[in-house]
């Protein structure tokens, strides 16, 4: 068996020696490449890989080495690991841009050549350029762009900013898992499909990555989903923005247009997705996944069925609101509301697929009645796990565009800095609702949001939920699981007290600690892949190979497989 490669990835070099393994002579330097994942808060252990650290290390060119991987959401950059011309890549989405344009400067300061790319630098590049110091900015998609961008650097002439656009889905590359140090994270992540059709009104992915689905080659998803196994991994997040992007009602359209390319093109998608799950069936059982999808999936039982057999267990579901005004003021009245609602999520239980119902509060349409029904709602409808986040309008969303026009008049400052420009704000004193309610608050509904989350995670409906697990272990990790979730969203995320903050945090680390050793599984190193018969493009295809021996069980591997 060969030797597992212990990543260099996490532990960040202290000194100029260590962050140049590569350095041949004293005194001399050869560039290092470092991918930056920026965050204010480190706990030590993650709960999902950051996806695109792993994607951009397997577009790092072969020729400057293996980069180095930072995420701080498990501990902080060591600016001194920096040294002058090497190559600083940061990915910013809207909540860690101010901690990603610190890292930036301190980067530049050091001598480094900096870049950035993410969805946050895609949609504002020159506030890169500015408030980060960038050399350059990718805009979309990494995977391709980013070999020319190191070269560029190398050569000493990058350019400011770089097109990645959105690349085909035959053309996502596979993760670098070998760099990642499997012991800091309970969920891998693989993404099998990009881009949404649907339009909604505070979602920024339909613009960014467009509606049209581009999806990965099936057979690339299960080698990499292979590959993680290897390395002990069982339990995956698939990072999709929709996966079902195919509907009765788009075929049905489709077809009563006398659209036939179109019937075809649709029909070829969703076959892909079966074929997909297929094949996710015969991988080991102990695996788990999780997924995100509108709830249009509940009309296909098949389908349903097809995500139980290939071990899908769970899936984000976009709930946003209970009422039918409160969905049409998103743009999601295709949504469900009131009993149909209750039922229609009631049947992803049915065909054993768990979902953790996402809602939104603070829309132009909720008052105080509409919290204790939501929360009600969730109840009535059995979702396992449920989050309830509070309106914030993303850049690149409908909602956003229309709020920054009523503010160009006259713009609301906090700290000298627009509203409008909420995430250059000091997290300290950054609002946590920015667009004003008709009727109540943003205070008022910050507290109820957070007594929502309370009343859904006490310990006597956590119990309750935690029986659909079949041994103590497996309910001890599911309560475990519930209270961390908890902890991170609302007790880190919507409160504004300090010393609860403070608090919720200790425990979380704590808690994420406990929680890790529930999801590792015993490596599979021996474990076979399909021989596919059609020879695929593939660009990376690093070798993995297992890392020391852990126990498996968690508290998915126990959801009912029925
Ligand atoms: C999976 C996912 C999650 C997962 C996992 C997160 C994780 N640890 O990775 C979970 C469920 C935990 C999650 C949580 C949240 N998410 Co989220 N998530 C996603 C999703 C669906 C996919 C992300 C992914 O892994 N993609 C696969 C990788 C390979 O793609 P990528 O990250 O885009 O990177 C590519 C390019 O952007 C580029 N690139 C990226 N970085 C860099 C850096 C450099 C230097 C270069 C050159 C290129 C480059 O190259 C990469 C390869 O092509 C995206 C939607 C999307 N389409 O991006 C939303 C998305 C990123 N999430 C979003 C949001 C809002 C959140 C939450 C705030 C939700 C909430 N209210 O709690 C939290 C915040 C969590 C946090 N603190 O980071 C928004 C962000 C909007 C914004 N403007 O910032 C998105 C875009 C979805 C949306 N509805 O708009 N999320
Ligand atoms: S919220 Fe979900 S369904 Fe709506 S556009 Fe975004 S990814 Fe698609």
């Amino acid at each position: 068996m060969p030797l597992p490669i212990i990543a260099p990835a996490f532990r960040q070099p202290r000194n100029r020696c260590e962050a140049n393994r590569t350095c041949t002579a004293k005194g001399s330097h050869r560039l290092r490449v470092h991918l930056v994942n920026p965050s204010d808060n480190s706990f030590g252990t993650a709960v999902i890989t950051p996806r695109w650290l792993f994607v951009l290390a397997a577009a790092t060119p072969r020729s400057v080495g293996d980069p180095i991987l930072i995420d701080e959401s498990l501990e902080q950059i060591v600016p001194e690991s920096i040294e002058p011309g090497d190559i600083v890549g940061i990915s910013v989405h809207t909540g860690n841009a101010l901690r990603g344009y610190a890292v930036g400067r301190m980067a530049r300061d050091r001598g480094a050549w900096v870049v950035y790319g993410g969805i946050h630098a895609t949609l504002f590049p020159d506030e890169a350029l500015e408030s980060g110091q960038a050399h350059a900015v990718v805009k979309g998609d990494g995977d391709l762009a980013w070999g020319k961008v190191v070269t560029d650097c190398v050569a000493g002439k990058p350019e400011k900013i770089y097109e990645g656009g959105r690349i085909e889905g035959s053309e996502f590359l596979s993760a670098r898992w070998d760099l990642m140090d499997p012991q800091k994270y309970m969920w891998a992540s693989v993404q099998t499909i990009r881009g949404c059709p649907k339009h909604c009104s505070f979602c920024s992915v339909w613009r960014t990555d467009g509606q049209k689905p581009r999806q990965r080659k099936f057979q690339n998803v299960v080698d990499e989903i292979i590959a993680l196994r290897r390395l002990g991994f069982r339990f995956i997040a698939l990072a999709d923005d929709n996966f079902y992007p195919v509907t009765f009602t788009d075929l049905r359209l489709a077809r009563e247009q006398g659209n036939t390319a179109r019937v075809d093109e649709l029909t070829a998608i969703r076959n892909e997705r079966l074929q997909l799950m297929e094949e996710l069936a015969k991988l080991p059982r102990d695996m788990v996944f999780f997924t995100q999808m509108t709830m249009e999936a509940g009309e296909d039982g098949s389908y349903l069925d097809a995500m139980r057999k290939a071990n899908i267990k769970g899936a984000l579901v976009g709930v946003e609101a209970v009422t039918p005004e409160g969905l049409k003021a998103v743009y999601k009245d295709w949504n469900y509301s009131g009993e149909a609602l209750a039922k229609q999520l009631q049947t992803f239980k049915q065909h054993g697929v768990h979902v953790l119902g996402s809602f939104i509060f603070g829309l132009p349409t909720d008052r105080p009645a509409t919290f204790t029904a939501t929360v009600e709602m969730a109840i009535k409808a059995g979702v396992t796990f449920a989050q309830f986040v509070m309106m914030t309008p993303f850049p690149g969303t409908v909602d956003f565009g229309r709020w920054e026009k009523e503010q160009a008049v006259n713009p609301m400052m906090v700290g000298g800095v627009p509203i409008t420009r909420y995430w250059m704000i000091p997290t300290e004193v950054r609002p946590k609702m920015f667009t004003p309610h008709p009727t109540m608050s943003s205070d008022e509904i910050r507290e109820r949001t957070q007594k929502v989350w309370d009343r859904f995670y006490t310990w006597g409906a956590i119990w309750e939920r935690s029986a659909c697990t079949p041994t103590l272990r497996a309910r001890l990790g599911f309560i475990f699981l519930s209270k961390l979730y908890r902890q991170m969203y609302a007790g880190t995320g919507i409160s504004t007290d300090s010393a609860r903050r403070k608090k919720s945090k200790r425990w979380a680390r704590w808690t994420a600690s406990q929680c890790k050793k529930l999801f590792q599984a015993r490596p599979m190193p021996e474990l076979e892949g399909p021989k596919w018969e059609i020879g695929l493009p593939r660009l990376v295809q690093p070798a993995f190979e297992g890392v020391g021996g852990r126990e498996i069980n968690g508290p998915f591997a126990v959801l009912p497989d029925n």
